[in-house]
This record gives C-alpha cells, sequence and structure tokens, in this order.
C-alpha cells in the first residue's frame, strides 16, 4: 500500500533549501500525488539561521546534526542542499538508514566518489534521485519529445554555455556562505562541477552518451583570503572552461562555462543541429522553444518561437491557462512533483545516482583533459 505522506528531512538552508522547500510546500497544490511531502525537520549547524529557515518555510522541527535527523524514525526521505564535500558521507549514511534520498547536483566531488555512492544506493535500493532541475523546464522537456519522436533526425552539432560573472572581484573571498562554490575544498572543482554539470546532464539526456572530450580551464584570479582562515590562499578551482566533445551518435559538440562573462548572470543555452531541424533554448526566456524545420514550405521556411505554455506542453496543464507562463521555481516543483510519484511506488526518478554519475565522469574527463592538454574518453556509467 502506498503511504499517503511521506515525511522530508531537509539537510541545508541557503539558496537550495529555499528552492526544494518552496516546491515541497506547492506541489500538491497543483499535482495529484499517490504521496504528500510533509516538510517534517531541516538540519542545519547555525542554530539562528536554521530557526529562522523553519519559521519561514514551515518545517515542523530543527536538527542541528544531520545524524540525528537520519536516525529519526519519523523521516522517510533525506533531501540534501549542503556543499559538495558532504553529500556523499550523508547520502551513504541516509541509504543505510533506509531513506529515500533527493541529492543536490553534482552528486560528488569526482567519479571514485561518485561510484561508492551509487554502489551503497544500489545496494540498499531505495528510491534515489539528484537534483538537476533544468531537465524540467518544460520547453527542454519538450525539445526531448521532439528529438524522441525522430523530428530532428541525425544529430550533427550540440552546443551548450553557462555564463555568469557574479566572481570577476578579486575582493571575494573563497569559503563560506554561497562562496563555497570557489574553494575547491568544498566544492570539489569550479565552473565544471557547478554549471557545466548541468550543460552536460541536459545534453546526456537529449542526446545521449559522450565517448571524449578535450578541454582548457583557467582560474584568472589566483590568490583569495579564505574565509574560514582569514589568510590569502591559492584558488584552486576551474573559473573558466571550454571544451569539445564527441558524442557516441557521431554528433560534435561544443561547451563553454565562466564566472567572468561580464554582463551575463545566469545564460544557459543550448542549441542542436540536425538533419531535418535545429532545436534552441535560452534559460533567460526559459518559456520558449526555438524551432527550425526543414520540412516546412520553402517561402514560409524559418525559426519558429514556441511558447511553451499550453496545456498539451509537459507539465503546463498543472498551472494556469494557455499563454501565461511559469518560471525557475517550478522546476523543482516538477522535480518533487516526479520523485514523488515514482518514490510513493519504490522507485528511483531520473536522474538518479547512476545518471548523475555518468555527469560526474564527463567533468572527470573534462578536467582531465585540461590538465594534461589530451584528448580523454570518458568512462561510462550507463
Ligand atoms: C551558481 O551561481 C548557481 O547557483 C549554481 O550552483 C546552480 O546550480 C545554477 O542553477 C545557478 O547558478
Amino acid at each position: 500500500m502506498a503511504k499517503k505522506t511521506l515525511n522530508v528531512g531537509i539537510v541545508g538552508y541557503g539558496f537550495m533549501g529555499r528552492t526544494h522547500a518552496n516546491a515541497f510546500r506547492k506541489v500538491t497544490n497543483f499535482f495529484d500525488l499517490p504521496a504528500t511531502p510533509v516538510l517534517k525537520a531541516a538540519c542545519g549547524r547555525d542554530e539562528a539561521k536554521l530557526k529562522a529557515y523553519c519559521d519561514r518555510w514551515g518545517w515542523e522541527s530543527a536538527e542541528t546534526d544531520w545524524r540525528k535527523l537520519i536516525d529519526r524514525k519519523d523521516i522517510d526521505v533525506i533531501d540534501i542542499c549542503t556543499p559538495n564535500d558532504s553529500h556523499a558521507e550523508i547520502a551513504i549514511a541516509a541509504a543505510r538508514a533506509g531513506k529515500m534520498v533527493m541529492c543536490e547536483k553534482p552528486l560528488a566531488m569526482n567519479g571514485p566518489q561518485g561510484e561508492e555512492m551509487v554502489r551503497v544506493i544500489e545496494e540498499t535500493k531505495v528510491p534515489n534521485m539528484v537534483w538537476y532541475n533544468y531537465r524540467r523546464v518544460p520547453a527542454v522537456t519538450f525539445a526531448k519529445q521532439l528529438i524522441d519522436e525522430g523530428r530532428l533526425g541525425r544529430i550533427f552539432h550540440y552546443r551548450a554555455k553557462f555564463l555568469q560573472d557574479w566572481t570577476i572581484s578579486a575582493d571575494l573571498p573563497q569559503g563560506g556562505a554561497g562562496l563555497w562554490r570557489l574553494d575547491a575544498g568544498a566544492a570539489g572543482s569550479g565552473v565544471t562541477g557547478d554549471l557545466l554539470a548541468h550543460c552536460i546532464d541536459t545534453a546526456l539526456w537529449l542526446n545521449g552518451t559522450i565517448g571524449s572530450v578535450s578541454a582548457m580551464t583557467e582560474t584568472f584570479i589566483k590568490q583569495r583570503t579564505h574565509t574560514a582562515t582569514g589568510t590569502v590562499q591559492e584558488v584552486k578551482i576551474d573559473d573558466a572552461c571550454a571544451f569539445l566533445a564527441r558524442f557516441d551518435n557521431g554528433s560534435l559538440a561544443t561547451f563553454e562555462s565562466t564566472r567572468y562573462a561580464r554582463g551575463h548572470k545566469a545564460l544557459y543555452t543550448l542549441e542542436i543541429n540536425g538533419e531535418n531541424a535545429s532545436i534552441a533554448w535560452d534559460l533567460h526566456d526559459l518559456h520558449r522553444l526555438q524551432f527550425f524545420d526543414y520540412k516546412d514550405q520553402g517561402s514560409l521556411r524559418g525559426w519558429r518561437s514556441i511558447h511553451i505554455t499550453d496545456g498539451d506542453h509537459p507539465y503546463m496543464s498543472k498551472w494556469w491557462v494557455p499563454g501565461l507562463q511559469i518560471g525557475y521555481e517550478h522546476t523543482f516543483v516538477h522535480q518533487v512533483a516526479d520523485f514523488f510519484e515514482g518514490a510513493a511506488n519504490g522507485k528511483s526518478v531520473a536522474p538518479t545516482f547512476r545518471d548523475a554519475l555518468e555527469t560526474q565522469y564527463v567533468c572527470d574527463a573534462v578536467l582531465d583533459s585540461a590538465k594534461n592538454g589530451r584528448w580523454q574518453d570518458v568512462k561510462h556509467a550507463i
């Protein structure tokens, strides 16, 4: 018998803690699910911040030690929103305790750590999922449908970028809330694991596995004060990364990411060119999908901009009326809806830990290639 409610215990109350809490709260207002998420407990180290987070988002109780949260009998799902260096320890302990696990991206600090996570999660058979949320932008989900229907035909090119500009100031420290992304000890890598991982996850989903990569990275600001010690330390993350890739289906790709593209805040774009049609998508205009179909009558042929707000577009029948668009936060609601649909029936939901390990392997190959200056084959998990 499916349970009517599943109690969630979240670890972490930062930016992702807010997006997830918002999704847990909203999801059953819009989706009919076999199990309703209950915001049972939130966990974090700073008691005052944790209390403010619980009060604002409606978490029933608070814990300052994630081990205690995992020990609680009244918790069914552990949701991990902590910096990357703690994902493995928390996820493995949660799985061993029989809890379902939702984990923020990237799965792990590197491939080998991800392998251990996959080994345990598959051994314990707990439902699992990794929060690569951009798959669930309705326009991106729709792109997947068009590709699966064969509308693009043979795919020749995949092009993706994720551009930001928030770390240009040399005064920005590394470490601490939000800024842990600049600290390799907490993040594992820079833009490769943080931003390109999103592009890679979407790409693997839309266009299949990647066989080999050739990359370059740069760290523009070589030293920054570390928040924890107050001393100036070497910066070990990649500030920018660009790589070429060969997909196993024969298509060629370029990927680029940086936090130094002045003027760009979160410009995630992708374009796919096939023999019959092309598609393009842009996070700043996320409710539109650009589509070019060579089968259109010649004189009328051109890029069309499809407003992905109709009831027959993915997820959209759950929201308002045709023509009214949704945004970033809704991708998390969709992810919660899909997870609870699967989890209530004991199933994992894509991207699973194993799917996310495949992304991790691409990231590892990219970073290796940038170091050794050679094309690098990608190890496969799927
Ligand atoms: C970094 O600035 C960041 O917040 C990433 O960590 C998220 O995954 C991405 O969606 C937006 O940018």
